[in-house]
């Protein structure tokens, strides 16, 4: 029996996993998970969680940080302020994006990337790679030797002028891929239906952010979606539907489950508590805030994205944390104008706010189980990217990343949030779970009142291969 004292116990804990609830005191170690039992010795510190869930940090493996944008708009949080709301939400690990510009290159992407990390991460991260300009270069040489350096999963769009791929250069990324065993994520929309609709919708003057909308309705994103799941067959490798967020694409992806194909989904929460009202029912400015693609669709469409993920159709909850100021010049009001809804910075901000909504929303009103929400909120994400056993569950040897539930009401308030986003659009909903402590690697990162700050202490990951991509006799 091994007589080094613990740094750290949680104890009385009711430790929720993907698979099982049960009680147990948490020893932890230098950082990670040691022992879990009863009747733990003392550890030279206690937390008592008596009477509290305590589930796996969060994996966001979905989220925007101070990605590089157009001038004047630029991302309202980088690694410091995102981080920070993140672990104060009960997310101990984020995977935002290093997006290649169109004749860039792969690597100085991700150097660029590295740049904007460095210091200042209060909880782990990855990155996923952008790839938007597939030269045979980036085929043949950058992108396999960053999935081996451990960037396993890029994201490919079909829709955004600077960042769609075509069918073809679809294809020849997806085959890189399947030969390196890396994990291809989808933004799916029809591109060119959205230019067609958007320039009917100017030429009328519908230019307010309610139109965006009506510019992506429902049948743009399940075109893209069955189209890209055409494509994952014919190359004969997995992929992921990231923000899912309408009927007619989970019934496309419903029909290749049924056909056996390895076709993963990701939602997010916007599809599950705002809808097109959300972005004006006048044509206020004031729905810019709420302005992301997909658009958030009605409340019928609500009850479908819960039935994903009740019913196991979705494989990960991200928040797709995509966070621009409403005022200033730098967000969605570029150099302080209204702009037409086409040219408002697409995204909202969600990084805090997850895991409570989900928990609050889903768990404690009976829609989803805890172990349902940890699986979607954790394991699986650190199984579709490479991390899991280390992140995304409560085990022997994994990172000492947890998170102690408080039950009871809680208004959601913007001025209450870390995220350094000047809204939220989630305002006065009532919360009935909060995270009473966040554990980042054994260390305290909020105490259910404070954030208790380490910037550089979060560290880069350098990932597996995707747990949840089949076994593969054939790969490289
Ligand atoms: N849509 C994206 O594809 N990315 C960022 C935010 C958004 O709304
Ligand atoms: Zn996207
Ligand atoms: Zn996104």
């Amino acid at each position: 029996m091994d007589s080094q004292p613990f740094d750290l116990v949680v104890r009385n804990a009711r430790v929720a996993t993907a698979s099982d609830t049960f009680d147990a005191d948490i020893g932890i170690r230098a950082g990670r998970i040691v022992q879990l039992g009863l009747e733990l010795p003392r550890g030279m510190r206690e937390i008592d969680a008596a009477g509290r869930t305590v589930t796996p940090g969060g994996v966001d493996a979905h989220c925007h940080l101070d990605q590089p944008m157009e001038a004047p708009v630029r991302m309202a949080d980088d690694f410091d302020s995102g981080t920070r709301a993140a672990a104060c939400g009960g997310t101990t690990t984020v995977i935002p994006f290093a997006a290649q510009q169109k004749g860039q290159s792969l690597r100085a992407a991700v150097q660029d990337y590295h740049h904007r990390a460095e210091g200042r991460a209060h909880v782990d991260h990855a990155f996923h790679l952008i790839v938007s300009d597939p030269t045979p270069q980036v085929l043949a040489e950058e992108l396999p030797q960053l999935i081996a350096e451990g960037y396993t999963s890029f994201k490919i769009y079909m829709t955004y002028d600077d960042l769609k791929l075509d069918d073809g250069q679809i294809l020849d990324v997806l085959e890189v891929a399947r030969r390196h065993d890396a994990m291809a994520m989808i933004h799916a929309e029809n591109a060119d239906c959205i230019e067609w609709l958007s320039k009917r919708l100017e030429a009328g003057g519908r230019t307010a952010p309610r139109f965006h909308a009506h510019a992506r309705p429902l049948l743009v994103e399940r075109e893209a979606t069955h189209r890209a799941i055409a494509l994952s067959e014919l190359v004969d490798v997995p992929i992921m539907i990231v923000h899912v967020s309408g009927r007619e694409a989970v019934e496309q992806i419903r029909w290749a489950r049924a056909h056996g194909l390895n076709v993963f989904a990701e939602t997010c929460p916007q599809y599950l508590f705002l809808t097109a009202e959300d972005l004006g029912i006048d044509d206020s400015y004031l729905g810019a805030r709420c302005v992301c693609s997909p658009p958030p669709r009605n409340r019928d469409n609500q009850q479908v994205i819960w039935n994903g993920l009740a019913d196991g159709l979705f494989t990960i909850f991200s928040s797709d944390h995509a966070p621009f100021n409403f005022e200033g010049t730098q967000g969605k009001r570029p150099n302080g104008e209204e702009v037409a809804f086409r040219h408002i910075p697409n995204g909202i901000p969600g990084i805090e706010t997850r895991l409570p909504l989900l928990y609050s929303e889903g768990v404690l009103k009976g829609r989803i189980t805890l172990n349902r929400f940890v699986e979607l909120t954790s394991t699986n994400p650190a199984k579709a990217y490479g991390l899991h056993p280390r992140k995304g569950t409560i085990a022997v040897g994994s990172d000492a990343d947890l998170v102690v539930w408080q039950h009871g009401p809680r208004t959601l308030r913007n001025e209450a949030l870390h995220h350094a986003v000047d809204y939220t659009p989630y305002e006065g909903i009532e919360l009935q779970a909060w995270p009473a402590l966040t554990l980042a690697g054994g260390e305290v990162v909020w105490d259910g009142r404070d954030f208790h700050p380490r910037p550089g202490a979060g560290r880069f990951l350098r990932r597996g291969r995707p747990s949840l991509l089949p076994a593969r006799p054939d790969a490289a």
